[in-house]
């Protein structure tokens, strides 16, 4: 992608930052970011990166924004990204993961008639904790339980339906467990791989350290690396036959915790103190994606689980000497 102008809701978090890192090199970058998760310093600033502190509920300000900029792409990844605090704060998770999609979807259509696209990040979680693996865009029960389900399988909807309906071009992505640098650990609901890091840090110091497992560890999960995600967005982005599509963005195969657990052990040649508890309540045992969609538009991921752990650790525990 090049000389675009391309806004990012939610472009100081995780998955917002490094990809506006990545495209902010030759192209003109909007970032809207509350910094309720993430952080300014994510960001790396150059004279194309414009940000703006604000929330995606602020209407007035998204309609300044949208009445001010023409863009060709849109990113909306701004949300309450824990399904455990949407279950805690239902009103403010609609209002910020389904309300604001339906704002964005009408201030395109008033204001935005050059738009090439606009990509939701939805989530894996729209299929609940149905048994059938792997989950797939079009067999899978769609199975939405909590309130940051329901909003996100609502906002997907919105887009990809009503878009059409509007002549708003729109795709959307169901993220599997994604994990990479900028990941905040911060929260006790926040990525497994990003605690773990933390735990490691930790452990590198000599500090106490005891990471917390939530059942006995061979729970499953399709776990990303960001870098193959940013690769997945910009695909789909920029890509004709997933106008008004729906796609999983994970590398279609699972890894337990033990085993995601093992490869840090390796790479970082220490062993990990865990606490096995009992398993979280309403908790999957077993998730992963068919991306069979995904490698059609032409996906080939540039990394794996160990490739990406690697990666990810270099650039947090610097264990090179
Ligand atoms: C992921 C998404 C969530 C939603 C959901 C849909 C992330 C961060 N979360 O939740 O937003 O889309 O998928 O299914 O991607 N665990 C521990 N110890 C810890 C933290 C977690 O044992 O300190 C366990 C946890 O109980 C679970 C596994 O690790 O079995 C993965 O947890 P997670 O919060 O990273 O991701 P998940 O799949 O629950």
């Amino acid at each position: 992608m090049k000389n675009k102008t391309i806004l990012i809701t939610g472009g100081a978090g995780f998955i917002g930052s490094n990809l506006a890192n990545a495209l902010s090199t030759s192209n003109r970058i909007i970032v809207i970011d509350d910094l309720s998760m993430g952080k300014k310093e994510n960001l790396i600033f150059n004279e194309r990166l414009t940000f703006i502190h604000g929330s995606i509920t602020d209407y007035p300000l998204m309609e300044s924004i949208f009445q001010q900029y023409s863009f060709d792409y849109i990113f909306h990844l701004a949300a309450v990204a824990s399904v455990a605090d949407s279950v805690e704060r239902p009103l403010e998770t609609h209002e910020i993961n389904g309300n604001s999609t339906v704002h964005i979807l009408d201030f395109i259509r008033r204001y935005q008639p050059n738009l090439q696209r606009i990509v939701f990040a939805s989530s894996a979680a729209v299929y609940g904790d149905s048994l059938e693996l792997p989950k797939d865009e079009h067999h899978s029960e769609i199975n939405p339980l909590t309130p940051y389900a329901v909003d996100k399988f609502s906002s997907e909807s919105y887009l990809i339906r009503c878009g059409k309906l509007y002549n708003v071009p729109a795709s959307a992505i169901r993220l599997f467990n994604v994990f990479g640098i900028h990941q905040n650990p911060s929260s006790p609901y926040s990525g497994v791989i990003s605690i773990l890091i933390e735990n490691y840090k930790k452990l590198l110091l000599q500090e106490e350290q005891q990471f917390i497992c939530f059942g006995d560890g061979e729970q499953t999960r399709d776990f990303i690396y960001i870098e193959d995600v940013i690769q997945a967005l910009l695909l789909i982005a920029q890509s004709e036959k997933s106008l008004y599509e729906v796609y999983n963005i994970g590398y279609g195969k699972e890894t337990s915790l033990n085993e995601m657990i093992a490869i840090l052990d390796e790479l970082t040649g220490t062993t990990l103190n865990i606490d096995y508890k009992d398993a979280r309540n309403g908790d999957i045992k077993y998730s992963y994606s068919n991306n069979a969609k995904l490698q059609q538009l032409g996906f080939i991921p540039r990394f794996d689980v160990k490739k990406g752990l690697q990666q990810y650790i270099d650039a947090e525990l610097q264990l090179k000497d």
